[in-house]
């Protein structure tokens, strides 16, 4: 696998992350470029990757009008990136919860036996670090409910860091993927894990966001529910995930993604 990995930050209002994370992930993968989807942050985030890109030829924008959800942002990023070569690709919340010192072993995973390497908190060795307890309950329930639902092996279902070989995403389909906001993710995982492609768990630490604001709502739960009724449907109806997309009534949601 010739590797040239693009790193994919989804940005609404991350002024205040982007100025630490973009240097530190570029130093600790001097051989990664970076795009940054940004949907119009009102908070100039967009206008300071542009700077920083006069710069830098490793790093990117994609700036869209509006908010428009972070499932649409990896997807466009993703194809961003496949239109140029890039591979692996990789997508990391900009907020500074996902260390970039994690990347180069998750890197090692997909060049070496894996189609997909999530950075995982649930699996030993890996954790959260100043996460609310109401946060921490949310994201167990989340996980638990989705992996029964669609019997899923992976034990982090709803991470955002992760590394996707090219391929894997051509042979999901990611453009027929209908979910957003944190079913997106496991909608994506749903779909590799029928595909038999192979996933492999590294462990990481999530901290909590000490800058900007949070993105998630409680609408979002509950259309992230809809969503795995919808793929549980499709299961037992031993539907493919691709058919189930095609009769998916739609949840579009802009959102965040660390349930
Ligand atoms: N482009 C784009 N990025 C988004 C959107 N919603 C969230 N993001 C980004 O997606 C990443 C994850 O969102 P967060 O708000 O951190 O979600 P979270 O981690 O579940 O919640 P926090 O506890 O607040 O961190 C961050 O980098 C956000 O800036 C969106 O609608 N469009
Ligand atoms: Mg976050």
């Amino acid at each position: 696998m010739d590797l040239r990995p693009l790193i994919i930050l989804p940005t609404y209002n991350e002024i205040e992350n982007l100025p630490v994370l973009v240097p530190e992930v570029l130093a600790t993968v001097p051989s990664a470029s970076i795009v940054v989807v940004d949907d119009g942050s009102p908070d100039g985030t967009g206008a300071w990757v542009e700077q920083f890109a006069a710069t830098d030829d490793r790093v990117h924008l994609v700036s869209r009008p509006t908010k428009m959800g972070l499932g649409t942002a990896y997807r466009a990023g993703w194809r961003w990136g496949m239109e140029r070569g890039f591979d692996p690709l990789i997508t990391m919340d900009a907020d500074r919860s996902h260390r970039p010192g994690y990347l180069p072993e998750m890197l090692v995973r997909c060049e070496t036996d894996a189609d997909l390497v999530v950075g995982s908190r649930y699996v030993a060795g890996g954790g959260l670090r100043n996460w609310p307890l109401r946060r921490r309950i949310l994201s167990r329930i989340a996980n638990h409910v989705a992996r029964t639902l669609l019997r899923l092996r992976t034990r982090d279902v709803t991470a955002g860091f992760r590394v996707y070989r090219a391929a894997t995403l051509a042979m999901i389909d990611m453009d027929s993927i209908r979910a957003e906001g944190y079913s997106f993710l496991e909608e994506v995982l749903w779909r590799v894990e029928r595909a038999g492609l192979r996933v492999a768990e590294v462990p990481i630490v999530f901290e909590d966001r000490t800058a900007g604001t949070s993105k998630i709502d409680h609408r979002e739960v509950y259309r992230a529910m809809g969503t795995l009724l919808r793929l549980a449907f499709a299961r037992w109806h031993g539907r493919t995930s691709h058919d189930a997309a095609a009769g998916a009534s739609t949840d579009e949601t802009p959102s965040g993604s660390n349930t």
